[in-house]
């Protein structure tokens, strides 16, 4: 049995509340409960989480050292300004997956650069919530194969 992380950052904990055209209207306990059943299936542990401050997700991702065989991350906005979640996902020696909601790349130029696709193995942006079940399951097929 393995723990997976799944990790999400500021205004994340209004999805489904507002900018339906944007982020559709799911909310993160539907995002939670998703991930859950394929952490479940899978016969695996899930740390699910949102944040809005940012040494809380640093922490969380230090936390996952040595514990964690993989983290999924939805850095909200922190995306495009933070190098100290970039260097503590640099500390994390097991695979990273980048997940948006959104297609950041059809949106402002400024939601173009992402610090954390540095280190991600994979970005998945414009799926919808879809994209961190697509996320989970590439991280359990991968520890699967070894
Ligand atoms: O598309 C994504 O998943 C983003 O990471 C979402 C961030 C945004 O800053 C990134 O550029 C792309 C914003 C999350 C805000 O979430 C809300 C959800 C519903 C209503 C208001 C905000």
């Amino acid at each position: 049995m393995s723990l997976f992380y799944v990790l999400n950052g500021p205004n994340l904990n209004l999805l489904g509340q507002r900018q339906p055209e944007i982020y559709g209207y799911e909310t993160m306990a539907d995002v939670e409960r998703n991930c859950r059943a394929l952490t479940d299936a899978a016969g695996h542990q899930l740390f699910f989480a949102q944040s809005n401050r940012e040494y809380e997700l640093i922490d969380w991702i230090h936390e996952a050292r040595g514990k964690a065989a993989g983290i999924v991350i939805n850095p909200g906005a922190f995306t495009h300004t933070s190098v100290a979640i970039l260097d503590a996902l640099n500390a994390f020696e097991a695979p990273v997956i980048e997940v948006h909601i959104s297609n950041i790349h059809k949106r402002e130029v400024f939601r173009h650069h992402s610090y954390v696709s540095t280190r991600a193995e994979g970005v998945i942006a414009g799926l919808g919530i879809e994209g961190y079940e697509m996320a989970l399951r590439h991280l359990i097929n991968r520890l699967a194969r070894g």
